[in-house]
């Protein structure tokens, strides 16, 4: 039901306000002079079209002193003003059907690409989409389970509609065609009064918790488990990865998906173990070999239904030494994803 895209709409967000280490802002930058669109388009054959940016989205952005913590988030307004403006320009891209590649910063901007990936192929395929998120890490708590108020561990909550938020300024954007919290059969944050069925809660947001489906993951906060279990979401863990191996996790996943669902990847580097990925601001061990990374992301590739894919939280300012390593890992991640390995 897709066709091949020739076209790759790149987008380069130098954005860093979800956490708090400096650095992962020239993620796009490391990632694009190591060559990576000149290999999409000389070896692979697409064509790139890409402004030549790394957008920071200043102008948008209120000053500090006038972003205040809210619900104990850092940089709320910041975050939000960033990625309703990447929502638009994700969007943009893939509208036209192009593949929709978005090159990060941190974890936080990936609210802005899913909720634009997902409106466009709602308005060109009436389709929803399905989201793989590759990362050691869940990023879906709410600001109130957040135990560091760092919004990249929040989007996921924000996409699903787990989590929600009433002032306009934050993310208000976000919520503007789903149910209104406390409205007839939602709760305060959204959420289905009623049972969902299956012994599960539900959600509403722009992502629906079932197309959802985790992989790598090995660093999850408490208040993080209670919410994959409280809306039965689908997660392999590493140690499912031991048990299962890659190739019978990867059948798994794709299966809940279910053939002919337009896939958004949203990779985070930091689910790579360190030994392949030091630069990343939140570093785990026991993570996935690369080998295992590029499997999972030739295994999307293959489906044929892959539309768009974030490539997030490469930051090359830490762990100087490793940070030409990790930033080939991110190229070698990008171009299995774009069908470079498959013969
Ligand atoms: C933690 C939090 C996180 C990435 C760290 C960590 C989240 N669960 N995500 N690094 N990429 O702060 O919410
Ligand atoms: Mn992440
Ligand atoms: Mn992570
Ligand atoms: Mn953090």
């Amino acid at each position: 039901f897709l066709s091949r895209p020739s076209e790759i709409g790149v987008t380069c967000v130098g954005f860093a306000g979800g956490q708090n280490k400096a650095g992962v802002d020239t993620g796009p930058t490391a990632l694009i002079d190591n060559g990576l669109l000149s290999q999409l388009e000389k070896d692979l054959g697409y064509t790139i079209l890409h402004d030549g940016q790394t957008h920071t989205y200043t102008s948008h952005q209120p000053a500090p002193e006038d972003d205040p913590i809210h619900r104990g988030m850092h940089n709320p307004r910041a975050v939000s003003a960033v990625t309703e403006q990447l929502e638009a320009q994700v969007y943009a891209q893939a509208v036209e059907g192009r593949f929709a590649l978005t090159l990060g910063g941190d974890h936080s901007i990936a609210i802005g690409t899913i909720a634009g990936t997902a409106r466009a192929i709602r308005e060109r395929l009436g389709r929803e989409i399905a989201v793989i998120w590759v990362d050691a890490h869940a990023d879906i708590n709410t600001p109130e389970s957040s135990e560091s108020g760092h919004v990249h561990g929040m989007p996921v909550a924000f996409l699903t509609g787990i989590a929600r938020e009433d002032d306009l300024k934050i993310f208000g954007w976000l919520n503007k065609d789903t149910p209104t919290p406390g409205s007839e059969g939602y709760d305060k944050l959204g959420g289905k009064v009623k049972n969902g069925g299956e012994g599960t809660s539900a959600a509403t947001g722009v992502l629906s918790t079932k197309k959802l489906v985790y992989i790598g993951l090995r660093d999850v906060d408490r208040g993080e488990k209670e919410i994959l279990r409280k809306f039965g979401i689908k997660a392999f863990s590493m140690h499912d990865i031991d048990k299962w191996g890659i190739g019978r996790v990867m059948e798994l996943a794709l299966a809940h998906i279910g053939s002919d669902t337009p896939i958004h990847l949203s990779f985070d580097v930091d689910a790579l173990d360190p030994q392949w990925a030091p630069s990343t601001g939140t570093p785990v061990r026991g993570g996935l070999t690369l080998r295992e990374g590029d499997f999972i992301a030739e295994c999307v590739a293959e489906t044929g239904s892959l539309v768009a894919m974030d490539l997030v939280e490469v930051n090359p300012s830490l762990e100087i030494m490793g940070a030409d390593e990790t930033v080939r890992a991110g190229c070698s991640l990008v171009r299995c994803a774009l069908g470079d390995t498959l013969l």
